[in-house]
């Protein structure tokens, strides 16, 4: 049974294909800077929006035509698991992600939850046998049910602290099953509406234990996998306890974490918390913190989390910058946390999405690394901070002043110099370079 019958494998034609349903600037095989754009981007489907997803809103039911919602309940879990390994197949991408309730209905009881997972899981490792997609990270979703309206590992109701470990536990134990390269830990709902009635002290607290457990857990049954905490400032809490990569790195120190976690860095989280993509990419990397990327973006206009799939080549140049700049993402990936909008609703628009990102992020991936070879960047930062290189910047530097010789010196001072951050000039060269790199070929 085929759910893409109109759908064939999607190939690399070149930036001059009309082909809707080609790939125009990815190409898996071509190496960039020595290694392959396949091994450099480490593309994810995200199981959520791409095969559980009905596109509703706030204000209207969903509109997504999807050939297997004529099945319900198990069937139709087992229906999304053969359309996803279809799409993997046809769309040539190496990695996938879910939550546990998008491959599986809850069940009534706890241990009906953990029965119907353990018959998709063991569907989708028999699937994975003979497919060359992999698991990039798996988590769970605790944060939907109405058990969860007062979070999760943050509750104030203990007996919910408790089943939400016991998902987690469930989590990890699929994870190592289905041989996860990483596990994430979102927020969800994590933190809190007001602190009139929030113990926000005992509830960090409380977070702190419930990571610990989960690594003593993860290495109790000998699954590997990078954890990754994925920042996030608001929604559905309007104060979500990791607000951004910063403060999500102060708790990790605070709790005796920082060894154990990375950051998974959503694009539309970043512009959410007022900060750019590439800031929370860049606070991540120069701290060692940079493990994963949910790819997608948010609406300039809108305020809230609309999870597009990404298509702003200035912000893919600049992410790709960061990632390279990390020497790669190691074991994490791009995974597309974005979905197509609710007026994009046949399983076709799943494809056009998938290779506008894809795309994006190669023609990014390009333009960075020419940025990198010409030194344009490095140069002007360089330049920038010569005045630590040599002088009393060089004292700053290596920690031989202290305020008595900066006073001494700064008397000294007959005039102080500074030169312009050429700011538009740097802009001009990011667009040259956008414009040029593809032409030139
Ligand atoms: C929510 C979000 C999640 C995480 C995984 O905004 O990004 O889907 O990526 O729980
Ligand atoms: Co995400």
């Amino acid at each position: 049974m085929s759910y893409f019958s109109n759908v064939n494998k999607i190939n690399y034609e070149g930036s001059k294909s009309s082909n809707p349903l080609a790939f125009k600037f990815y190409n898996p095989e071509e190496k960039v800077g020595g290694k392959t754009m396949e091994e450099i981007l480490r593309f994810g489907v995200a199981y959520w929006h791409t095969f559980t997803e009905d596109l509703s809103d706030p204000f209207g039911t969903g509109t997504a035509i999807r050939p297997w919602d004529k099945y319900h309940g198990m069937d139709r879990a087992k229906a999304r698991v053969e359309a996803a390994f279809e799409f993997f197949e046809k769309l040539n991408v190496p990695y996938f992600c879910f939550h546990d309730v998008d491959i599986a209905p809850e069940g009534d009881t706890l241990k009906e939850s953990n029965e119907n997972l353990d018959t998709i899981v063991a569907m989708i490792k028999d699937y994975m046998k003979d497919s060359k997609t992999k698991l990039l990270w798996n988590t769970v979703n605790n944060f939907s049910h109405p058990r969860f309206v007062h979070g999760a590992g943050s509750s104030n109701n203990a007996d919910v602290f408790a089943y939400a470990a016991a998902k987690v536990k469930k989590g990890l134990e699929v994870g190592k099953e289905l041989g996860a390269e990483n596990y994430v830990f979102w927020g969800g709902r994590e933190g809190y509406e007001t602190l009139l009635n929030t113990d926000m002290k005992l509830e960090m607290d409380n977070l702190g234990r419930f990571f610990h457990m989960a690594k003593d857990y993860a290495n109790e049954i000998g699954f590997n996998a990078q954890f990754l905490i994925e920042p996030k400032p608001k929604e559905p809490t309007s104060h979500q306890y990791d607000f951004d990569v910063a403060s999500g790195f102060a708790f990790l120190q605070n709790y005796d974490l920082q060894g154990v976690f990375k950051f998974n860095i959503e694009a539309n989280h970043a512009t959410l918390a007022g900060h750019t993509f590439e800031h929370e990419l860049h606070y991540a990397r120069i701290n060692g913190m940079l493990g994963s990327v949910d790819a997608n973006q948010g609406h300039p206009l809108l305020g809230w989390d609309t999870d597009e799939f990404p298509t702003d080549l200035y912000s893919t140049t600049l992410a790709m910058y960061e990632i390279l700049k990390n020497g790669g993402l190691g074991s994490g990936g791009l995974n597309f946390d974005a979905k197509v909008r609710r007026e994009s609703f046949t399983p076709e628009d799943l494809f056009h999405a998938h290779i506008a990102g894809m795309d994006s992020f190669a023609v990014g991936l390009k333009v960075a690394q020419r940025l990198i070879d010409d030194n344009v960047l490095d140069g002007v930062v360089e330049d920038r901070y010569k005045s630590f290189k040599n002088g009393i910047g060089l004292e700053i530097v290596q920690g031989n002043t202290d305020f008595h010789k900066l006073e001494e010196y700064a008397l000294g001072l007959t005039e102080i110099k500074n030169e312009s951050g050429k700011l538009e000039r740097i802009k001009a060269a990011i667009n040259q370079y956008l414009l040029t790199t593809f032409t030139e070929e």
